[in-house]
């Protein structure tokens, strides 16, 4: 027997699987499938990181074991390739963003096929490719032809360094999610797509998917639907009325004055009449350079003015009431103004304080001289006229019947969730394919001239004004109108980095198809991805966004399914070994490679699972890699103890039936690392007992092979244990076998239970007499009396009936 050299036989097995095209996935109709899918990586310049074949490997080993259970397995990989970090490192070294990408994918393609994933490499894609990119623009001209994309002037999230308009999605904490440059507000003109649309269904649906519970919530608060009326509230000396949202109509009595957003359209209407304009207009120039979260998030000290000249008047107690402007609240939520109640609205009580405003409570309870009251669920209304007496919940539906019937306001729900920002000013993504002409305004570019491809240019980088570097080819951007044939321009925004991410997954199930974005066909049989693994940051971003198009596609009727993603999971980061993250700038980075080199792809992978539970975070360790590495040899050395054998040892049987169960749903259930501990465990019952059959090792191999594939095709091949290990069937159990040999049995006195033994599941009924009587507790129970009957059900019952 050699000694385990993984570097050798990773590389021939990693050869036979491509020769033998053994994980390429037929269109096999007939059979069942089974669509696993990870997160397709961005090809930074830094290579693949060891964060990456965490999920890689968790689905890798449920695809193999679905493969020898019989299903049609499609488990796909390929590149999502637009983006910022490969355009900014082409413009630092002046290489064509395209050839960057081209190195980048050969180098993560490489170190993939390196760790020996069951990937199907045949569909194999990449968003930047003109082929696949087609279909993205294909999809944006049906989201523009059914009304669901549409260019408007609005203030969007800019990050002064990237130079480039970010989705609310993309700010983390008011900061670039890229570069981690505080973001401004900048007015632009920009795409948007009506995401919007979908809230109340992109909620709803939720119910009929499969995803773990930590995603569902952050979708449904992200999205954000809340319930409430939106109200009038007339001006004093005005046929003008200011409109508001809120979720707590019950407390209109509480309304002593109002705020609108500086942003408000309240200012420019009444310009004559406002006494202190000047003062006005100079908070809303100050608060226009800071973004929505730091207006919200942030400040816990409230600014504000008062509008001098107007007030509003309380459509219930009709008292005039102040209006004051703050940048507490938003013009991008709900009306942009809002009713204030500072007894139970808590930010509406520090402003109320802050500038001496009144106070009013309408619910009963708490102590306003202190703090807001807020937590108000069972209350009932006081100061509030045809409300008192009321419990909130009733008081709501009172006063908004109340208000309907007097048109003076509405029922309203509302969402949180905005509409998605889509264009970008960059080189590095789709064109977006529409063309500007004078006369007939935007006209899409005809469907048999997709792709738009990206022209050559000799300068990537963004225009100090915001135009995209594309705006400067005048070959390019000059064109004719598709509709009247007179010169005309074309876009120059690109699409943003989450466009081809969006709709990827239907690609996978028909990657060459010409005619379509994926045949019916295809799309009938793959679909919906049956099993989804991918990091928690994509949850409101690339998860939602892929949703919504998904969604989209539905409906036009391109995709059978409302969703694309019948189970999502989700795992924790690898951090350096300290628990930080791994970064450059921490010099705590771990390369998959040498690792690969130094102890074999198997080790990693072995590794990559036993490092700690799947969905939380985990500190890397090399020991822990040592101790990975130490398990496969002593495998491999199972060799040593081989006998021949089509049974399994009968001493060994119990627990290897026990462990087929175990790894069985364990795999199934991401916890490959608890797996790996029962495999471990039953290797040292093998080398305990001194001898194992083929059958006792070829289950082993099986069980053992999804995590590391590599060593046990290898020692299945040279003990010849049957033609290929990948071409076995998973192995199955006996349920009863599994049953643990030692019961408790309960001893009863009478139909009573009086204690329990520890006997053998099918000890005899003499050897429970005998241990039942041995018990300390027997002799009080039997005394002065005597044995009527026992009755006896082996590892069941044993029951003493006496008189
Ligand atoms: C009166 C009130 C009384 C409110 C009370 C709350 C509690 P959610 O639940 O997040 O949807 N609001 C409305 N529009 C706003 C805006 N553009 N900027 C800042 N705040 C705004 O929040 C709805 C509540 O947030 C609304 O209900 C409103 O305050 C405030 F005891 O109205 B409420
Ligand atoms: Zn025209």
């Amino acid at each position: 027997m050699n000694s385990y050299n993984p570097n050798k036989i990773e590389k021939k097995w990693q050869n036979f699987w491509d020769e033998h095209e053994t994980y390429v996935s037929k269109n096999e109709y007939d059979k069942e499938k089974f669509y696993a899918l990870v997160e397709f990586p961005y090809p930074s310049g830094q290579g693949l990181h060891v964060g990456h074949p965490r999920p890689y490997t968790a689905l890798d080993i449920v695809a193999r074991k679905r493969r020898y259970e019989g299903y049609n397995v499609l488990y796909p990989m390929g590149w999502d390739a637009f983006g910022l970090p490969t355009e900014n490192f082409a413009i630092q070294n002046k290489i064509h963003p395209a050839k960057v990408t081209e190195q980048n994918i050969k180098r993560f393609k490489e170190q993939l096929k390196s760790i020996g994933f069951s990937f199907d490499w045949s569909r194999e894609i990449n968003t930047t490719d003109p082929e696949y990119y087609k279909w993205t623009q294909w999809i944006f001209l049906q989201l523009y032809k059914h009304g669901l994309a549409y260019k408007t002037e609005m203030p969007i999230n800019w990050c002064p360094s990237c130079k480039v308009g970010l989705s609310n999605e993309e700010v983390i904490n008011g900061k670039c999610e890229r570069c981690g440059t505080e973001v401004i507000r900048k007015v632009k003109s920009q795409w948007m797509l009506k995401i919007t649309e979908y809230a109340q269904r992109l909620i709803d649906d939720l119910d009929d998917v499969d995803y773990i519970e930590r995603v569902k919530t952050q979708q449904k608060n992200w999205i954000g639907r809340s319930e409430g009326a939106e109200i009038k509230f007339n001006i004093v000396n005005s046929s003008e009325y200011l409109e508001v949202y809120t979720t707590r109509p019950d407390t209109v009595f509480g309304a002593t004055y109002m705020v609108i957003a500086p942003e408000h359209s309240l200012i420019e209407n009444n310009t004559d009449r406002i006494t202190n304009l000047d003062e006005i207009l100079s908070y809303r120039d100050e608060s226009s350079k800071k973004s929505d979260f730091e207006r919200t998030e942030l400040v816990h000290n409230k600014t504000g003015v008062e509008i001098k000249g107007i007030k509003a008047i309380n459509p219930l107690t009709n008292r005039e009431i102040p209006i004051w402007i703050s940048d507490y609240v938003l013009m991008t939520y709900g009306t942009g103004a809002i009713m204030a109640v500072p007894a139970h609205d808590e930010r509406d009580y520090e402003f109320a304080k802050k500038f001496n405003l009144e106070i009013v409570p309408v619910i009963e309870g708490g102590d306003i001289s202190k703090e807001a009251y807020t937590d108000t669920d069972s209350g009932i209304m006081i100061n509030s006229g045809f409300l008192n007496g009321l419990q909130v919940k009733e008081a709501i539906e009172k006063t908004i019947e109340y208000l309907e019937k007097n048109n003076l306001g509405y029922k309203k729900v509302n969402f949180k969730l905005r509409d998605w920002v889509f264009s970008r000013q960059r080189y590095w993504g789709e064109p977006i394919p529409l063309i500007h002409c004078d006369d007939c305004g935007w006209v899409p570019v005809p469907e048999d001239e997709l792709p738009v491809v990206l022209p050559e240019v000799d300068n990537y980088e963004p225009t100090d004004d915001g135009e995209s570097p594309l705006s400067k080819i005048t070959s390019w951007v000059n064109t004719t109108c598709p509709h009247c044939g007179k010169p005309a321009k074309r876009e120059t925004d690109t699409m943003p980095q989450w466009a081809g991410s969006s709709w990827y997954f239907l690609r996978y199930t028909d990657p060459h198809n010409d005619k379509a974005l994926a045949s019916k066909e295809a799309l009938d049989y793959w679909m919906p991805v049956d099993w989804y693994n991918g990091g928690m940051e994509h949850t409101t971003l690339h998860l939602l966004y892929s949703r919504f198009w998904h969604k989209f596609l539905y409906d036009i009727g391109v995709v059978p399914t409302k969703e694309p993603y019948q189970k999502r999971t989700s795992h924790g980061m690898i951090l350096g070994s300290n628990n930080e993250k791994m970064s450059k700038s921490r010099g705590n980075v771990i390369n998959p490679d040498d690792i690969v080199e130094a102890y074999g792809a198997d080790t990693l992978r072995a590794y990559e699972m036993f490092v700690g539970d799947f969905e939380k975070n985990a500190p890397w360790s090399e020991k822990g890699v040592k101790g990975c590495r130490r398990y496969l040899e002593r495998v491999w050395n199972l060799q040593s103890i081989l006998i021949e054998g089509e049974n399994y040892t009968k001493d060994l049987e119990s627990s290897i039936h026990k462990t087929i169960k175990k790894v069985s749903s364990d795999y199934e259930n991401l916890k490959a690392n608890t797996a790996i501990a029962a495999l471990m465990s039953l290797l040292n019952e093998f080398n305990d007992y001194g001898k194992i059959t083929e059958a006792d090792l070829r289950t082993y191999l099986m069980l053992l092979n999804p995590v590391a594939p590599h060593i046990t095709e290898e020692i299945w091949e040279a003990n010849k244990l049957g033609g290929y290990l990948n071409e076995q069937s998973w192995p199955k159990y006996d349920e009863s076998k599994t049953i643990d040999d030692i019961v408790e049995l309960p001893v009863q006195f009478n139909g009573k239970v009086r204690y329990t033994i520890k006997v053998s599941r099918d000890a005899s009924k003499e050897e429970v007499q005998k241990i039942a009587s041995e018990n300390e507790n027997y002799l009080s129970h039997i005394k002065d009396k005597t044995i009527v009957k026992e009755v006896f059900v082996p590892g069941k019952i044993y029951n003493i009936v006496i008189k």
